[in-house]
């Protein structure tokens, strides 16, 4: 319902022009058929807030309330299609003042709709008396005309008038948008009545308010005229446009669980006519939906807002993924012009559908010792999106794993669980797993789903395990001179295959010296031949072999140990000197200084000590160096050249010796420039002869 309020200041001095103007136009409404059930206002204001006035209709069947609204008393027939009757007003000094007001229907041509406008207007618009207070110009409440009228045309709309017509013949004119601007001619004034007519049917859709300037000036005499009055025509919406949807399809979205009221789409319509009307006003309502499944209305809509929500739970993205919705928008609450749309709603995949072992008992063997072994595959189904975390899977062993040897993971279809060892199974301690394993989505599950649980029993199978020596890496210390025959250690192994009695056989695998031996029965191993801490198949005085020890099962299984023999070193190796040919000159030589090598370690080495033996003590003399590991060799005297014989006789620390012979070659030189002269006898002197006799002595005794 239109309702206007306008505030109108001064209306004291003036009132008995203004007073006609004060009763605010309004419209409508509403009618079936002939009958008028009418309620409009009408609004009397003033400046300083009052309001009240006395109003009076002179038809009975309208009443005025103190207020300015205009009520209908009872039905109102309108025999030629409008009815006028008059209202009076007393202002507060006790004038009276009157306005016409004309109801009449409107017809449209297309709708069997009626309209019915209740018009409240003036006759006659006189130009307001010019005065000081009239500089601020008078505001004309406007004047309202419906829009599609069918005439005839031209339609007289007020009539005005200028006091000054009283004395001389005034003419009229208007100017503004419709008069001489454009749309220019749809509004015109006889020039010398002042009748303002409209020539034409108005649309509100393409112009809602027009804005004109009356003139009126004296016809024959020269310098009278009023001032310039304005006056607006506003065009009163009538509902001839039908609502438009912004799009067609709509397309939605909702997640299949989604429960009731839940929101997720909105359709718009849009309507050219008055949106403070109900011309302009679209509701909607769903005329249909399709599939009709679960149920026939499993959506609602919001009438004002075209807000879609779920009306109904139970949507199933795996059995209807898409809904249809026919929407109608339609203006006048629903009753007007009406238009159709179409909302494609597509259902998302909720995780609704748990996953579902396709066997839930698995009973499987797999040797024991194994890891990394595959015990079995779960394969599961799953109805949700296929790829989506609704539909993708992971398992857990709930119960059944204690001690942990086994782990479950999610195969490269998505849909299996692989179950393998992580830990070698031990049938001698555990014989039977038996495994309950749970699948769940990736995602979480929409409400509470049975989860599928798969039992595997796991029987593990024994094998044929080889015998295991302990430890499997044996040291022992014993002297290198330990005599043949001599027991060294006992190293046996055991069989971890305890369910059986099985026999086992020892044999020497990596003996490379060979001087050892096994006993095939019990393990007891002894010396073979004599070791020796010196020999290049001992390392940092350790000697290494394999044992092997084999069972007696049909195909047997082999274990091995390592025996390590730390050989004590004994003093079996006297030092001797290195050097076998000395050169030295005769006269005023420095003392030589020979080496010694003693092949055990330390404690049975340096420091050494050494003997002259025999003649060598006549004509030569010894001493050790400072670390007493070298032996100075010097002459007594000066000898003949010639080859002789020099025998030491070195000691290690333990007293343990070997005599060691020198050829010293003696030359007739001085000091250390060494320089044989050629033999002046030509042969061997004497000397020569016995040293080389006494070298050979030396080695017989040896
Ligand atoms: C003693 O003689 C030996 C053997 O020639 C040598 O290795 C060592 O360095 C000598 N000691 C000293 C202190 O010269
Ligand atoms: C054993 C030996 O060589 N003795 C000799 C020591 O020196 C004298 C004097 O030159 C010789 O006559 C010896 O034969």
């Amino acid at each position: 319902m239109n309702y206007l309020n306008t505030q109108y200041c001064g209306w004291k001095n003036k009132l008995s022009k203004l007073l006609p103007l004060m009763f605010k136009a309004t419209s409508i409404i509403f009618c079936l058929k002939h009958l008028i059930y009418l309620k409009s206002s009408v609004t009397f204001n003033n400046c300083d807030g009052r309001t009240r006035t006395l109003f009076q209709s002179v038809d009975k069947r309208f009443d005025v309330n103190t207020d300015g609204t205009v009520m209908l008393q009872r039905q109102v027939t309108l025999h030629d299609g409008h009815k006028v009757f008059s209202v009076h007003a007393w202002d507060s000094s006790g004038k009276k003042h009157t306005v016409s007001v004309k109801v009449e229907h409107i017809r449209h041509h297309k709708e069997h709709h009626m309209d019915t406008v209740m018009n409240i207007s003036p006759e006659v618009l006189t130009f307001p008396k010019s005065s000081k207070r009239a500089k601020r110009g008078w505001v004309i409440p406007p004047f309202h005309v419906p829009e599609n009228s069918r005439g005839p045309f031209p339609v007289k709309l007020v009539q005005i008038k200028s006091d000054y017509a009283k004395e001389t013949q005034m003419q009229y004119s208007i100017t503004g948008e419709g008069a001489n601007e454009d749309p220019k001619g749809i509004f015109t004034v006889e020039r010398l009545s002042g009748n303002l007519l409209v020539t034409q049917p108005l649309d509100r859709e393409k112009k809602a308010s027009y804005r004109l300037i009356a003139h009126a000036t004296a016809r024959d005499v020269s310098n009278i005229e009023e001032k310039p009055m304005e006056i607006v025509i506003n065009v009163i919406d009538q509902n001839d446009n039908r609502p438009v949807f912004t799009q067609n399809p709509f397309n939605g979205h909702v997640h299949e669980a989604a429960g009731k009221g839940y929101e997720f789409m909105t359709v718009t319509a849009t309507d050219a006519d008055d949106p403070e009307t109900n011309n302009g006003i679209v509701s909607y309502v769903i005329v249909s939906q399709e599939p009709q499944f679960p149920k026939p209305n499993m959506f609602d809509i919001n009438i004002l807002s075209g807000t879609i929500r779920v009306r109904e739970p139970g949507m199933d993205r795996e059995q209807w993924p898409r809904y249809t919705l026919l929407i109608v928008a339609a203006d006048m609450e629903g009753e007007g012009l009406a238009t159709t749309g179409t909302a494609v709603i597509t259902i998302n995949d909720s995780n609704d559908n748990p996953p579902q072992f396709e066997q839930t008992l698995h009973t499987v063997s797999i040797p024991e010792n194994e890891l990394g072994a595959i015990v079995t595959k779960l394969t599961v189904t799953d109805g949700d999106e296929v790829g989506s975390p609704a539909w993708s899977t992971k398992y857990r062993i709930i119960s059944g794993d204690k001690g942990g040897f086994f782990s479950v993971s999610t195969g490269p279809s998505q849909l299996e669980g692989i179950i393998t060892t992580v830990k070698p199974l031990d049938f001698e301690k555990t014989k039977q797993y038996v495994l309950s394993v749970v699948v769940e989505n990736d995602d979480p599950f929409v409400g509470s789903l049975p989860t599928s649980t798969a039992t595997v029993t796991v029987h593990v199978e024994d094998v044929n395990e080889p015998p295991e020596f302990n430890p499997k890496e044996k040291v022992i210390f014993k002297p290198e001179d330990s005599p043949v025959d001599t027991v060294l250690v006992t190293y046996t192994a055991t069989d971890p295959d305890t369910g059986k009695s099985q026999k086992m056989t020892y044999k020497m695998w990596a003996d490379d010296a060979g001087w050892l031996s096994v006993s095939p029965e019990t393990g007891v191993i002894k010396v073979r031949n004599l070791m020796d801490r010196e020999s290049a198949y001992v390392k940092d005085g350790k000697y290494r072999v394999i044992i092997l020890a084999v069972d007696d099962a049909t195909s047997p299984a082999t274990g091995t140990g390592t025996l390590v023999i730390e050989l004590e070193n004994v003093n079996d190796n006297a030092p001797i000197i290195n050097e076998s040919n000395i050169t030295i000159c005769n006269r005023g030589s420095a003392p030589f200084l020979l080496s010694i090598t003693d092949k055990d370690g330390p404690p049975f080495g340096a420091p050494f000590s050494v003997e002259t033996q025999g003649e060598t003590s006549k004509n030569w003399s010894t001493s050790m160096n400072d670390t007493s590991t070298g032996v100075f060799l010097q002459l007594k005297s000066t000898l003949e050249q010639g080859d002789y014989n020099v025998v030491l006789r070195v000691y290690d620390q333990h007293r343990l010796y070997q005599d060691s012979s020198i050829q010293a070659t003696v030359c007739d030189c001085t000091g250390d420039q060494v320089l044989c002269a050629k033999n002046r006898l030509g042969g061997l002197p004497l000397s020569g002869v016995l040293g080389i006799l006494g070298a050979i002595s030396t080695l017989l005794r040896m």
